[in-house]
């Protein structure tokens, strides 16, 4: 296992490097190159421009979260091929830089999504949080001021200003687009890129969708364990794998992440882990709490024992953290709560690997 924090380039990150490298047991980092649109093709230079800054700090570049996917390749339009052609010497360039692992995510429109990005916690801290009878209200521009406006002055993944324009439109698509047809174009797109994978030796690791309930009726792919099991029999090789993020299934409260660990970690198909844990306040709304067991519903040792007991040795972050100590940043991604997730992971890991 590694263990690798998410950092975002172009200065466009709170978290220096310099701090990144002092956690103990951080191997690298998780990044993106923001600055270029999905779709378009990462080249070579930009890739090394980022590559260097974070070899420069003695930290690894091994995992891309992510590697956004155009719209039109979900939409299965017929301009997808040229994307899915510029997707490809994308991959080619990160796997010639020594990348290992691609995050992205299938989520039509749009990525992950909170109701409220600083929720205040009765230890002072502030967390986000999901109100589903609240979302569910909300106008698409209310939804999209909300994620600007909460955000700090700070890109949020996924809300990326150039979707802004076509999320109304893009949203209307989908109404007349069944699942079958939801699911072929995945599979098009699957069919296309995971053989490039085998070819350069990287994984694909999708990302589940966040929160696993349905906003504005838009297909959703990767929210349990069925669904996890569909997608990745689309394409059978090992190159296509699973981001087990444990916050975003555990917002499900139906869903066992720890079976759900155990189930996918054992055919070798978890590639990335996001470790972060969940507390609910109803059945579909919850709040991210600090990464102990005790404080959320999930139970952290159990997930990191399964992963460890089914042989995983992928790349493992802790995902979102609080906001503490009257830090100011990235909504979920400060440094010191992040910083005491990375801890406890560590401890969690020697714990599991001396008990073998
Ligand atoms: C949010 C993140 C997501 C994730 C993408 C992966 O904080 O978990 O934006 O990186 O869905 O493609």
């Amino acid at each position: 296992m590694k263990l690798v924090l998410r950092w975002f380039p172009y200065g466009d990150d709170s978290v220096k490097l310099d701090q990144i490298r002092q956690i103990p047991g951080v191997s690298g980092v998780a990044t993106h190159l923001t600055k270029i649109p999905a779709g378009d093709v990462w080249t070579m230079d930009e890739i090394n421009m980022v590559k260097n800054e974070i070899n420069a700090h003695g930290l690894e570049m091994e995992v891309i979260e992510s590697l956004n996917i155009h719209e039109d390749i979900k939409k299965g339009l017929p301009s997808r091929d040229m994307y899915i052609d510029n997707y490809i010497v994308s991959m080619k360039n990160l796997a010639e830089a020594g990348v290992k692992c691609i995050c992205y995510n299938f989520m039509p429109v749009m990525d992950w999504y909170r109701s409220n990005l600083m929720q205040p916690l009765p230890d002072g801290s502030t967390t986000m949080a999901y109100n589903h009878d609240e979302a569910v209200k909300l106008t698409l521009e209310a939804i999209t001021s909300s994620m600007i406006e909460g955000s700090n002055d700070f890109s949020l993944p996924g809300w990326e200003p150039e979707r802004f324009g076509k999320m109304a439109e893009d949203i209307k698509f989908y109404q007349n687009v069944s699942h079958e047809e939801f699911f072929a174009n995945i599979k098009y797109f699957l069919d296309a890129v995971i053989p490039v994978a085998e070819q350069l030796d990287i994984n694909f690791a999708v990302h589940p969708d966040d929160p696993p309930f349905p906003l504005f009726n838009l297909p959703k792919v990767v929210n349990n364990k069925e669904s996890i099991d569909t997608y990745l029999n689309l394409n059978a090789s090992k190159r296509n794998g699973l981001t087990l993020c444990t916050g975003s299934l555990g917002a499900g409260i139906t869903n066992d992440v720890v079976d759900i660990a155990n189930a996918f970690a054992s055919r070798g198909k978890v590639h990335f882990v996001h470790l972060r844990n969940v507390r609910h306040t109803s059945d579909t709304d919850f709040y991210e709490s600090s990464h102990l067991s005790s404080c959320g519903d999930l139970d952290m040792f159990a997930i990191v024992k399964a992963l460890h007991d089914n042989g995983f040795d992928g790349y493992i972050r802790p995902d979102h953290g609080r906001m503490i100590w009257g830090e100011v940043g990235r909504p979920g991604y400060g440094l010191y709560d992040r910083a005491l997730g990375a801890a406890y992971i560590n401890g969690l890991w020697e714990a599991v690997t001396k008990l073998g």
